[in-house]
């Protein structure tokens, strides 16, 4: 038991004594949305590039607009029908890599709505990395927001 708490302190301490780890991790073009004003869920969607030189892993999300917030993605089932599935390993950030967060892919689920999502809303999000640990961000509520093919650069709007 010693060894192992002395272990666990010896990482707390590098992790204090490092913020700039977090750094290695950014989130860009952030939005949610939700499918109708009266939805009880919604859904998050980014781009999360690891600039860093270790790989990293999205394990948690959480927010205080929802009741629960999972990480979510979607797969065909047999019948040829896309489901949503909860990843609970969550989603590898391979280092110099960017892990995107996307209708119909990979995505932050918010099931049970505090409040529905208005136009312009900010949600804070807090993300969980194993690496890089937690990282707070604020999500614009973007309902009018088009699905994405391949990459857009740059904001038209
Ligand atoms: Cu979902």
């Amino acid at each position: 038991m010693s060894i192992k708490s002395t272990v666990l302190a010896a990482l707390a301490a590098t992790t204090f004594a490092m913020p700039a780890i977090a750094q290695d991790i950014m989130v860009k073009d952030p939005y949610a949305r939700s499918s109708a004003m009266s939805a009880k869920s919604g859904a998050a969607f980014m781009m999360i590039e690891n600039t860093g030189d270790a790989d990293d892993r999205l394990i948690a999300a959480a927010s205080p607009a929802a009741e629960m917030v999972q990480l979510h993605t979607h797969e065909e089932d047999d019948m040829g029908v896309m489901r949503m599935i909860h990843v609970e390993e969550g989603f590898a950030v391979p280092a110099g890599e960017t892990l995107m967060l996307k209708r119909g892919g990979h995505h932050v689920m918010f099931m049970g709505l505090t409040a529905p999502f208005e136009q312009g809303d900010m949600i804070p999000l807090t993300l969980t990395f194993e690496e890089a640990g937690e990282m707070e961000i604020e999500v614009p509520v973007d309902l009018e927001r088009k699905p994405m093919h391949g990459h857009q650069h740059g904001h038209s709007d």
